[in-house]
C-alpha cells in the first residue's frame, strides 16, 4: 500500500505539479482547438542538416557523431532548391490544412535566426531564415503553422544529458547547469512566438528521454521540465497557441491537444502508444510515408496511396487528426514518391472531403470493412472492402434514414432499418479504395 502511494505521489510530482497548474484555456484557445479538430489533415516536415547524410534525423545519435564533427554539417547545408511557396502549395493541394515544421530537432540545429545558439540556419551558406520563409508563406496561403520544438538536445552541455537515455555518444564530458538550458528554451520559444506572427501550436518532443521507456510502470521524469513556466510563457505570448507534447502519456495540465505516434488510439504497433486517447482534448496521430521521419536515401518502404488514405479515414472515424510526414531532401526538393502520394490524397479529398473535414468520430469504432464519420444529421459510411454486397450498422442511433447515396455521384443506395439495425446494399460496380455512402438521418 505504501509503495502504491509512493508511486502515485511520484506520478503526481512528475506529471502534474510541474505542468501548468490551474490552467484555464482562453476563449481563443478553445476556438483554436475546434479549428484544429475540424482540420483533420496536416503535413509534418522533418528537415534540417540531419537530412544531408540521408540516414534519418537520428543520425547523430545512431552513429555516435561527436558535436565537433556533426557541426560540420552546418557548412554544407545550402538548400538552394527550397521554395516555401511550393511546399505550402503542395500541402494545400494535398488537402492539408496545417503544417508542423521542425524548428529544432534533437541535434540542436535551429532553423531560424536565433540569438541564443550559433548552430543555426544563418550560419550556413544558405543564410536565410527557414521558419520566417515558411511562416510568411503559410500566412499568405492561409495554412496554419505549428512548430515542432525538441526538448531533448544531443549537443548542449546544459541539457541534462547525464540523466538522459539518448545522445550519449556525442562526446560531451561536462554536465552544465539545467537552469541555463531552461532559460535557453524559454528564450528560443519567445523568439518563435514573437517574430513569426500567429503560430497554431507548439509540438514538443523528447520528454521521454528523461523517463523510463514507454510501458514502464513508473514513467516519472528524472528532471523537472518546469512545464508550468514553459507552458505559461507560451499561453501568455499567444493564448490561442495550442500546446502538445509527444511524451506518449496522458496529457499534462496546460496541454491543448494530445498526440499519438505511428498508431491510432487503441492500437500499439509502435510500442510507443500505451496511453488512452483523451476525451477532452483534440487528438492527433502522426505517421511516415516510408519508415523514416528525416530524409533516408535507402528507405523505399513507401506506403501505398490506399494505405495512407485508410489511415486518414480511420483516424477521422475515431475523431483524430492525421499528421502525415515528409522528409525533404537536403537540397530542398521533395522526392517524387512523396509528392505523388500527397497529390493523390488531395485528389481524393477534392471529391470526398465533405466526409472528412468538420466531422466527428463515428458512433461505431472502425470495423473490418471500413468506418464511419458523422455530422449532426449525416453519417458517412466509408467502405474499404468493395467486394461486399452489404454493410450492417448495429445499434443504429437514428430513427430514420431520409436518404442514402454515394457521395461521389449521388447514386441512390438501398437501405433497410429494422430493430436498431441498418443494412446498406452496395451497388455492384463500386471500385473505390473507400466508397463513401451518405446517410441523411433523422431522429
Ligand atoms: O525522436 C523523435 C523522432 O525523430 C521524430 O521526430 C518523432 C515524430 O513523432 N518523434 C520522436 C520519437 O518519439
Amino acid at each position: 500500500m505504501k509503495k502504491f502511494f509512493l508511486f502515485f505521489y511520484c506520478l503526481c510530482i512528475s506529471c502534474f505539479v510541474f505542468a501548468q497548474k490551474n490552467y484555464t484555456p482562453a476563449p481563443e484557445n478553445l476556438q483554436a482547438r475546434q479549428w484544429f479538430a475540424d482540420a483533420r489533415f496536416g503535413l509534418f516536415i522533418h528537415w534540417g542538416p540531419f537530412s544531408i547524410p540521408g540516414d534519418g534525423e537520428w543520425v547523430m545519435n545512431n552513429r555516435n557523431i561527436t558535436v565537433k564533427n556533426y557541426s560540420r554539417l552546418m557548412d554544407f547545408f545550402n538548400p538552394i532548391q527550397f521554395d516555401a511557396a511550393k511546399w505550402v502549395g503542395m500541402a494545400k493541394d494535398a488537402g492539408m490544412k496545417y503544417i508542423t515544421l521542425i524548428t529544432r530537432h534533437h541535434d540542436g540545429f535551429s532553423m531560424w535566426n536565433t540569438k541564443y545558439s550559433d548552430f543555426n540556419i544563418m550560419n550556413t551558406p544558405y543564410k536565410k531564415d527557414i521558419v520566417k520563409l515558411m511562416a510568411d508563406e503559410c500566412h499568405k496561403q492561409g495554412i496554419k503553422l505549428y512548430l515542432y520544438y525538441s526538448l531533448l538536445d544531443w549537443r548542449r552541455d546544459d541539457y541534462s544529458w547525464s540523466t538522459g537515455r539518448t545522445g550519449k555518444g556525442t562526446g560531451r564530458t561536462v554536465q552544465g547547469n539545467w537552469n541555463d538550458y531552461l532559460s535557453f528554451m524559454k528564450n528560443q520559444l519567445t523568439e518563435l512566438l514573437t517574430n513569426y506572427g500567429e503560430i497554431g501550436g507548439i509540438w514538443f518532443d523528447g520528454h521521454w528521454d528523461q523517463t523510463a521507456p514507454e510501458g514502464a510502470a513508473d514513467r516519472s521524469a528524472k528532471i523537472d521540465w518546469h512545464y508550468d513556466e514553459i507552458y505559461g510563457l507560451i499561453h501568455k505570448l499567444q493564448p490561442a497557441c495550442l500546446i502538445g507534447n509527444n511524451h506518449h502519456m496522458t496529457p499534462f495540465p496546460g496541454e491543448d491537444f494530445q498526440m499519438f505516434e505511428k498508431d491510432l488510439p487503441g492500437e500499439n504497433k509502435s510500442g510507443l502508444s500505451y496511453q488512452e486517447a483523451s476525451d477532452k482534448l483534440p487528438v492527433e496521430t502522426c505517421e511516415t510515408i516510408n519508415n523514416s521521419w528525416g530524409f533516408n536515401i535507402t528507405d523505399t518502404t513507401y506506403k501505398s496511396n490506399e494505405q495512407l488514405l485508410h489511415y486518414l479515414v480511420k483516424a477521422s472515424g475515431l475523431g483524430v487528426n492525421f499528421l502525415l510526414n515528409i522528409g525533404p531532401m537536403p537540397n530542398g526538393e521533395i522526392q517524387p514518391e512523396f509528392k505523388d502520394r500527397l497529390h493523390w490524397m488531395g485528389d481524393w479529398l477534392r471529391t470526398y472531403g465533405e466526409s472528412i473535414y468538420n466531422t466527428n468520430a463515428g458512433y461505431l469504432k472502425p470495423q473490418a470493412w471500413g468506418c464511419l464519420t458523422q455530422k449532426t444529421d449525416k453519417i458517412y459510411v466509408h467502405v474499404f472492402d468493395n467486394k461486399r454486397a452489404s454493410v450492417i450498422l448495429e445499434q443504429f442511433p437514428f430513427k430514420k434514414i431520409k436518404k442514402a447515396y454515394l457521395l461521389k455521384d449521388k447514386t441512390a443506395v438501398k437501405t433497410q432499418l429494422k430493430n436498431d439495425m441498418a443494412q446498406l446494399f452496395l451497388p455492384d460496380n463500386i471500385d473505390e479504395p473507400d466508397e463513401v455512402i451518405v446517410l441523411e438521418v433523422k431522429n
